[in-house]
Protein backbone atom coordinates (compact mmCIF):
# COMPACT_ATOMS: atom_id res chain seq x y z
CA UNK A 1 0.00 0.00 0.00
CA UNK A 2 1.69 3.19 -1.27
CA UNK A 3 2.20 5.63 2.17
CA UNK A 4 3.80 8.32 2.55
CA UNK A 5 5.07 10.48 6.09
CA UNK A 6 3.11 13.35 5.93
CA UNK A 7 4.62 14.18 9.73
CA UNK A 8 7.98 13.75 11.81
CA UNK A 9 8.47 15.49 15.02
CA UNK A 10 11.85 15.59 16.75
CA UNK A 11 12.57 17.33 19.95
CA UNK A 12 15.89 18.86 21.13
CA UNK A 13 17.44 18.55 24.67
CA UNK A 14 19.34 21.96 25.70
CA UNK A 15 22.25 21.44 28.28
CA UNK A 16 25.20 23.92 28.48
CA UNK A 17 26.82 23.08 31.95
CA UNK A 18 26.75 19.69 32.97
CA UNK A 19 26.67 18.38 36.45
CA UNK A 20 30.76 18.36 36.92
CA UNK A 21 30.50 21.68 36.08
CA UNK A 22 31.79 22.36 32.61
CA UNK A 23 30.48 24.59 30.20
CA UNK A 24 30.14 24.25 26.25
CA UNK A 25 31.53 27.60 25.52
CA UNK A 26 30.51 27.85 22.15
CA UNK A 27 26.84 26.91 23.06
CA UNK A 28 27.05 29.85 25.87
CA UNK A 29 28.42 32.49 23.96
CA UNK A 30 26.59 35.72 24.23
CA UNK A 31 24.92 33.86 27.05
CA UNK A 32 25.60 35.11 30.82
CA UNK A 33 28.26 36.91 31.78
CA UNK A 34 30.77 36.12 34.97
CA UNK A 35 29.12 38.47 36.85
CA UNK A 36 25.55 36.77 35.44
CA UNK A 37 26.52 33.75 36.98
CA UNK A 38 28.16 34.74 40.19
CA UNK A 39 24.56 36.96 40.62
CA UNK A 40 22.53 33.61 40.28
CA UNK A 41 24.77 31.51 42.25
CA UNK A 42 24.37 34.30 45.06
CA UNK A 43 20.45 34.72 44.19
CA UNK A 44 20.02 30.85 43.81
CA UNK A 45 22.07 30.88 47.63
CA UNK A 46 19.67 32.56 49.24
CA UNK A 47 16.29 31.32 48.10
CA UNK A 48 17.50 27.90 49.17
CA UNK A 49 17.72 29.49 52.94
CA UNK A 50 14.81 30.98 52.24
CA UNK A 51 13.44 27.77 51.51
CA UNK A 52 14.93 25.95 54.90
CA UNK A 53 13.59 29.15 57.09
CA UNK A 54 10.29 28.76 55.62
CA UNK A 55 10.21 25.22 56.66
CA UNK A 56 11.19 26.03 59.99
CA UNK A 57 8.21 28.89 60.01
CA UNK A 58 5.85 26.30 59.25
CA UNK A 59 7.01 23.52 62.06
CA UNK A 60 6.87 25.82 64.40
CA UNK A 61 3.15 27.07 63.65
CA UNK A 62 3.97 30.15 61.76
CA UNK A 63 2.69 29.68 58.48
CA UNK A 64 0.19 27.10 57.17
CA UNK A 65 2.17 25.12 54.62
CA UNK A 66 4.89 25.83 52.51
CA UNK A 67 5.91 24.03 49.53
CA UNK A 68 10.02 24.36 49.05
CA UNK A 69 11.86 25.08 45.82
CA UNK A 70 14.82 23.14 46.43
CA UNK A 71 16.31 21.54 43.29
CA UNK A 72 14.63 23.45 41.01
CA UNK A 73 16.31 26.88 41.37
CA UNK A 74 18.09 27.09 38.10
CA UNK A 75 15.34 27.11 35.45
CA UNK A 76 13.52 29.85 36.63
CA UNK A 77 16.78 31.71 37.81
CA UNK A 78 17.67 31.81 33.98
CA UNK A 79 14.29 32.38 32.43
CA UNK A 80 13.81 34.78 34.83
CA UNK A 81 16.91 36.87 34.32
CA UNK A 82 15.99 36.96 30.43
CA UNK A 83 12.56 38.21 31.06
CA UNK A 84 14.00 40.88 33.28
CA UNK A 85 16.31 41.66 30.27
CA UNK A 86 14.56 41.21 27.25
CA UNK A 87 10.52 42.39 25.91
CA UNK A 88 8.31 45.12 27.04
CA UNK A 89 6.68 45.14 30.37
CA UNK A 90 6.42 41.06 30.26
CA UNK A 91 4.02 38.92 32.15
CA UNK A 92 5.11 36.15 34.71
CA UNK A 93 1.88 33.87 35.54
CA UNK A 94 3.63 31.79 38.10
CA UNK A 95 2.08 28.77 40.23
CA UNK A 96 4.37 28.08 43.26
CA UNK A 97 8.05 26.51 42.66
CA UNK A 98 9.35 29.37 40.88
CA UNK A 99 9.98 31.98 43.79
CA UNK A 100 13.49 32.96 42.21
CA UNK A 101 11.84 34.07 38.71
CA UNK A 102 9.38 36.52 41.01
CA UNK A 103 12.26 37.41 43.19
CA UNK A 104 14.50 38.54 39.89
CA UNK A 105 11.76 40.67 38.73
CA UNK A 106 11.82 42.50 41.82
CA UNK A 107 8.95 40.87 43.87
CA UNK A 108 9.66 41.57 47.73
CA UNK A 109 10.61 38.46 49.29
CA UNK A 110 8.40 38.77 52.22
CA UNK A 111 5.49 38.93 49.83
CA UNK A 112 5.99 34.56 49.50
CA UNK A 113 6.08 34.11 53.15
CA UNK A 114 2.72 36.52 53.41
CA UNK A 115 0.91 34.18 50.93
CA UNK A 116 1.64 31.19 53.05
CA UNK A 117 0.88 32.71 56.07
CA UNK A 118 -2.39 32.77 54.79
CA UNK A 119 -2.33 36.70 54.50
CA UNK A 120 -4.26 38.29 51.13
CA UNK A 121 -1.76 40.80 51.15
CA UNK A 122 0.51 38.36 49.95
CA UNK A 123 -1.10 38.20 46.47
CA UNK A 124 -0.94 41.82 46.27
CA UNK A 125 1.50 42.58 43.70
CA UNK A 126 2.89 46.18 43.68
CA UNK A 127 4.63 47.55 40.32
CA UNK A 128 7.78 46.43 40.02
CA UNK A 129 11.21 48.47 39.39
CA UNK A 130 11.62 46.36 36.61
CA UNK A 131 8.48 46.84 34.67
CA UNK A 132 7.73 43.20 34.63
CA UNK A 133 4.03 42.57 35.87
CA UNK A 134 3.69 39.55 37.91
CA UNK A 135 0.47 37.88 39.10
CA UNK A 136 -0.06 36.14 42.24
CA UNK A 137 0.78 32.38 42.85
CA UNK A 138 -1.34 30.51 41.62
CA UNK A 139 -2.75 27.34 43.88
CA UNK A 140 -5.21 25.59 41.23
CA UNK A 141 -2.86 23.36 39.05
CA UNK A 142 -2.86 23.86 35.12
CA UNK A 143 -5.73 26.67 35.35
CA UNK A 144 -3.58 29.65 34.97
CA UNK A 145 -1.61 29.07 31.71
CA UNK A 146 -4.80 30.43 30.33
CA UNK A 147 -4.67 33.39 31.83
CA UNK A 148 -1.18 33.98 30.51
CA UNK A 149 -2.57 33.45 26.84
CA UNK A 150 -5.59 35.73 27.84
CA UNK A 151 -2.89 38.44 29.04
CA UNK A 152 -0.46 37.31 25.77
CA UNK A 153 -3.52 37.70 23.23
CA UNK A 154 -4.16 41.50 24.91
CA UNK A 155 -0.59 42.34 24.37
CA UNK A 156 -0.97 41.18 20.22
CA UNK A 157 -4.29 43.37 20.51
CA UNK A 158 -2.95 46.50 21.88
CA UNK A 159 0.18 46.00 19.42
CA UNK A 160 2.36 45.82 22.68
CA UNK A 161 5.80 44.13 22.66
CA UNK A 162 6.21 41.68 25.21
CA UNK A 163 5.12 38.47 25.86
CA UNK A 164 3.65 36.23 28.99
CA UNK A 165 5.06 33.23 30.43
CA UNK A 166 3.33 30.62 32.90
CA UNK A 167 5.36 28.53 34.78
CA UNK A 168 3.85 25.00 36.17
CA UNK A 169 4.50 21.59 36.41
CA UNK A 170 4.37 18.15 34.70
CA UNK A 171 1.55 17.21 36.52
CA UNK A 172 -0.74 20.03 35.08
CA UNK A 173 -0.35 18.82 31.31
CA UNK A 174 -2.56 16.19 32.52
CA UNK A 175 -5.51 18.90 33.57
CA UNK A 176 -7.45 20.67 30.42
CA UNK A 177 -7.09 23.41 31.40
CA UNK A 178 -3.50 23.38 29.87
CA UNK A 179 -4.27 22.31 27.01
CA UNK A 180 -6.96 24.75 25.81
CA UNK A 181 -4.45 27.50 26.67
CA UNK A 182 -1.58 25.62 24.30
CA UNK A 183 -3.98 24.88 21.32
CA UNK A 184 -5.43 29.21 21.73
CA UNK A 185 -1.92 30.32 22.09
CA UNK A 186 -0.73 28.61 18.82
CA UNK A 187 -4.14 29.32 16.86
CA UNK A 188 -3.98 33.09 17.84
CA UNK A 189 -0.49 33.17 17.44
CA UNK A 190 -0.14 35.39 20.56
CA UNK A 191 3.26 35.86 22.54
CA UNK A 192 3.28 32.91 25.17
CA UNK A 193 5.56 31.19 26.51
CA UNK A 194 4.95 27.73 28.65
CA UNK A 195 7.46 26.94 31.20
CA UNK A 196 7.02 23.92 32.34
CA UNK A 197 9.33 22.30 35.33
CA UNK A 198 8.83 18.81 34.76
CA UNK A 199 10.12 17.23 38.34
CA UNK A 200 8.77 13.67 37.77
CA UNK A 201 5.85 13.89 40.33
CA UNK A 202 2.77 15.36 40.95
CA UNK A 203 2.16 14.86 44.70
CA UNK A 204 2.81 11.36 44.93
CA UNK A 205 1.77 10.24 41.59
CA UNK A 206 4.90 9.84 39.33
CA UNK A 207 5.09 11.32 35.69
CA UNK A 208 4.90 7.56 34.43
CA UNK A 209 1.25 7.16 36.00
CA UNK A 210 0.43 9.98 34.18
CA UNK A 211 1.34 10.17 30.93
CA UNK A 212 2.51 7.63 28.44
CA UNK A 213 3.90 10.83 26.33
CA UNK A 214 7.64 10.15 25.56
CA UNK A 215 8.13 13.98 26.99
CA UNK A 216 5.91 16.55 28.33
CA UNK A 217 7.26 18.94 26.05
CA UNK A 218 5.96 16.96 22.89
CA UNK A 219 2.24 18.13 24.07
CA UNK A 220 3.08 21.06 22.76
CA UNK A 221 3.38 19.58 19.33
CA UNK A 222 -0.02 18.97 18.50
CA UNK A 223 -0.87 22.13 18.75
CA UNK A 224 1.52 23.54 16.38
CA UNK A 225 3.63 24.97 18.76
CA UNK A 226 7.74 25.63 19.02
CA UNK A 227 8.89 22.92 21.13
CA UNK A 228 12.26 22.28 23.07
CA UNK A 229 13.18 20.52 25.83
CA UNK A 230 16.32 21.44 28.49
CA UNK A 231 18.38 20.59 31.05
CA UNK A 232 16.56 22.44 33.89
CA UNK A 233 19.23 22.41 36.13
CA UNK A 234 21.28 24.27 33.90
CA UNK A 235 21.17 28.22 34.32
CA UNK A 236 22.87 28.24 30.54
CA UNK A 237 20.17 26.73 28.82
CA UNK A 238 17.24 28.18 30.70
CA UNK A 239 18.57 31.99 29.76
CA UNK A 240 19.62 30.84 26.41
CA UNK A 241 16.42 29.52 25.55
CA UNK A 242 13.94 31.92 27.41
CA UNK A 243 16.05 34.64 25.49
CA UNK A 244 15.24 33.10 21.84
CA UNK A 245 11.38 31.85 23.15
CA UNK A 246 10.75 35.83 23.71
CA UNK A 247 12.66 36.90 20.38
CA UNK A 248 10.20 34.07 18.79
CA UNK A 249 7.30 35.62 20.28
CA UNK A 250 7.87 39.25 19.94
CA UNK A 251 9.15 39.23 16.12
CA UNK A 252 7.26 36.46 15.07
CA UNK A 253 3.95 36.44 17.34
CA UNK A 254 4.76 32.48 18.36
CA UNK A 255 4.32 30.66 20.94
CA UNK A 256 7.47 28.59 22.75
CA UNK A 257 7.12 25.18 24.84
CA UNK A 258 9.91 24.98 26.81
CA UNK A 259 10.35 21.82 29.65
CA UNK A 260 12.98 22.04 32.32
CA UNK A 261 13.56 18.63 33.36
CA UNK A 262 14.65 19.15 36.91
CA UNK A 263 13.63 17.53 40.52
CA UNK A 264 11.79 18.62 43.75
CA UNK A 265 14.82 17.68 46.55
CA UNK A 266 12.50 18.19 49.17
CA UNK A 267 8.98 17.03 49.78
CA UNK A 268 5.93 18.37 47.79
CA UNK A 269 4.95 20.86 50.81
CA UNK A 270 5.09 20.61 54.45
CA UNK A 271 1.99 18.68 54.65
CA UNK A 272 3.53 15.80 52.62
CA UNK A 273 6.57 13.20 53.49
CA UNK A 274 8.29 12.06 50.01
CA UNK A 275 9.64 8.95 51.84
CA UNK A 276 6.67 7.59 52.16
CA UNK A 277 6.67 7.22 47.92
CA UNK A 278 10.10 7.99 46.17
CA UNK A 279 12.70 5.99 46.51
CA UNK A 280 15.71 6.97 48.04
CA UNK A 281 18.33 6.32 45.47
CA UNK A 282 16.70 8.37 42.85
CA UNK A 283 16.78 11.19 45.34
CA UNK A 284 20.51 10.61 45.93
CA UNK A 285 21.22 10.40 41.84
CA UNK A 286 19.42 13.79 41.81
CA UNK A 287 21.14 15.62 44.76
CA UNK A 288 24.02 15.05 42.58
CA UNK A 289 22.76 17.13 40.01
CA UNK A 290 22.05 20.02 42.30
CA UNK A 291 22.24 23.47 39.73
CA UNK A 292 23.68 25.02 42.83
CA UNK A 293 26.58 22.57 43.16
CA UNK A 294 27.40 22.42 39.13
CA UNK A 295 27.28 26.55 39.29
CA UNK A 296 29.88 26.63 42.54
CA UNK A 297 32.00 23.88 40.48
CA UNK A 298 32.04 26.31 37.65
CA UNK A 299 33.15 29.11 39.03
CA UNK A 300 35.44 27.17 41.19
CA UNK A 301 36.60 26.01 37.39
CA UNK A 302 37.18 29.82 36.41
CA UNK A 303 38.41 30.84 39.39
CA UNK A 304 35.74 33.08 40.66
CA UNK A 305 34.35 31.67 43.62
CA UNK A 306 35.94 29.95 46.61
CA UNK A 307 35.78 29.32 50.70
CA UNK A 308 35.60 32.74 51.73
CA UNK A 309 33.37 34.09 49.09
CA UNK A 310 30.86 31.02 50.38
CA UNK A 311 31.02 32.10 53.32
CA UNK A 312 30.09 35.18 52.86
CA UNK A 313 26.81 34.81 50.61
CA UNK A 314 26.02 32.07 53.37
CA UNK A 315 26.28 35.32 55.93
CA UNK A 316 24.61 37.57 53.32
CA UNK A 317 21.78 34.92 52.71
CA UNK A 318 21.22 34.49 56.77
CA UNK A 319 20.64 37.98 57.16
CA UNK A 320 18.46 39.08 54.23
CA UNK A 321 16.58 36.07 54.97
CA UNK A 322 15.72 37.17 58.87
CA UNK A 323 15.32 40.43 57.47
CA UNK A 324 11.99 39.28 55.26
CA UNK A 325 11.02 36.85 57.93
CA UNK A 326 10.84 40.06 60.63
CA UNK A 327 8.94 42.07 57.83
CA UNK A 328 6.84 39.48 57.20
CA UNK A 329 5.70 39.13 60.76
CA UNK A 330 6.06 42.30 61.93
CA UNK A 331 2.97 44.15 59.98
CA UNK A 332 0.08 44.60 61.31
CA UNK A 333 -2.39 41.46 61.46
CA UNK A 334 -4.58 40.92 58.38
CA UNK A 335 -8.58 42.19 58.42
CA UNK A 336 -10.70 39.82 59.38
CA UNK A 337 -13.12 40.68 55.92
CA UNK A 338 -10.32 40.39 53.43
CA UNK A 339 -10.74 36.85 53.11
CA UNK A 340 -14.03 37.38 51.83
CA UNK A 341 -13.66 40.37 49.54
CA UNK A 342 -10.78 38.97 48.27
CA UNK A 343 -12.71 35.87 46.69
CA UNK A 344 -16.75 37.09 46.18
CA UNK A 345 -18.06 39.91 44.75
CA UNK A 346 -20.82 40.93 47.24
CA UNK A 347 -21.41 39.03 50.18
CA UNK A 348 -24.82 39.19 50.57
CA UNK A 349 -25.43 39.51 54.10
CA UNK A 350 -23.62 35.99 54.55
CA UNK A 351 -20.54 38.01 56.41
CA UNK A 352 -21.42 36.61 59.92
CA UNK A 353 -22.00 32.88 58.43
CA UNK A 354 -18.21 33.16 56.92
CA UNK A 355 -17.30 34.51 59.85
CA UNK A 356 -18.67 31.73 61.93
CA UNK A 357 -17.62 29.17 59.96
CA UNK A 358 -13.43 30.45 59.06
CA UNK A 359 -13.82 30.93 62.94
CA UNK A 360 -15.18 27.14 64.13
CA UNK A 361 -11.82 25.57 62.94
CA UNK A 362 -9.76 24.02 66.14
CA UNK A 363 -6.28 22.77 66.59
CA UNK A 364 -5.86 19.30 68.06
CA UNK A 365 -6.55 20.80 71.63
CA UNK A 366 -9.57 22.35 70.62
CA UNK A 367 -8.22 25.86 70.53
CA UNK A 368 -8.99 28.47 67.44
CA UNK A 369 -5.50 29.89 67.47
CA UNK A 370 -4.74 31.54 64.36
CA UNK A 371 -7.69 33.37 63.74
CA UNK A 372 -7.29 35.49 67.06
CA UNK A 373 -4.55 37.04 64.77
CA UNK A 374 -7.39 38.57 62.82
CA UNK A 375 -8.68 42.03 63.42
CA UNK A 376 -12.38 42.43 63.16
C1 LIG B 1 -7.10 21.77 39.94
C2 LIG B 1 -6.31 21.16 41.05
N1 LIG B 1 -6.37 19.83 41.26
C3 LIG B 1 -5.66 19.27 42.26
C4 LIG B 1 -4.88 20.05 43.09
C5 LIG B 1 -4.08 19.41 44.22
N2 LIG B 1 -2.67 19.47 43.88
C6 LIG B 1 -1.85 20.40 44.43
S1 LIG B 1 -0.30 20.29 43.85
C7 LIG B 1 -0.68 18.99 42.86
C8 LIG B 1 0.38 18.33 42.01
C9 LIG B 1 0.95 19.24 40.99
O1 LIG B 1 2.01 18.61 40.33
P1 LIG B 1 2.87 19.37 39.28
O2 LIG B 1 1.99 20.12 38.35
O3 LIG B 1 3.79 18.40 38.68
O4 LIG B 1 3.66 20.48 40.13
P2 LIG B 1 4.75 20.23 41.29
O5 LIG B 1 4.03 20.31 42.60
O6 LIG B 1 5.39 18.93 41.06
O7 LIG B 1 5.72 21.36 41.16
C10 LIG B 1 -2.03 18.65 42.99
C11 LIG B 1 -2.67 17.54 42.26
C12 LIG B 1 -4.88 21.44 42.85
N3 LIG B 1 -4.14 22.26 43.61
N4 LIG B 1 -5.59 21.97 41.84
MG1 LIG C 1 5.70 17.93 39.23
Amino acid sequence: MPKKTIYEARIDHIQLLDEHGKLDEKLAKDTLTDDDVIFLYEQMSICRWLDEIAFKLQRSGRMGTYPQNKGQEAGPAGAGLALSRFGDRNWLVPCYRENIALFLNGLPMEKILLHWMGDERGNQIPELPGGVNILPIAIPIGTHPLHAVGIAYAKKYRGEKGVAVSFFGDGATSEGDAHEAMNFASAWKVPAIFFCQNNFWAISVPRSLQTGSETIVQKGLAYGMHCVQIDGNDIFASFKIMKEAIDRAIKKGEPTFIEAVTYRLGDHTTADDARRYRDEKEVEAWRKKDPLIRTRKYLESKKLWNDKKQADIEARAKEIVEGVVERAQGIEAPVFKDIFDSTFASLEGNEELLRQRATRRTNSLGQVPEQERLRA
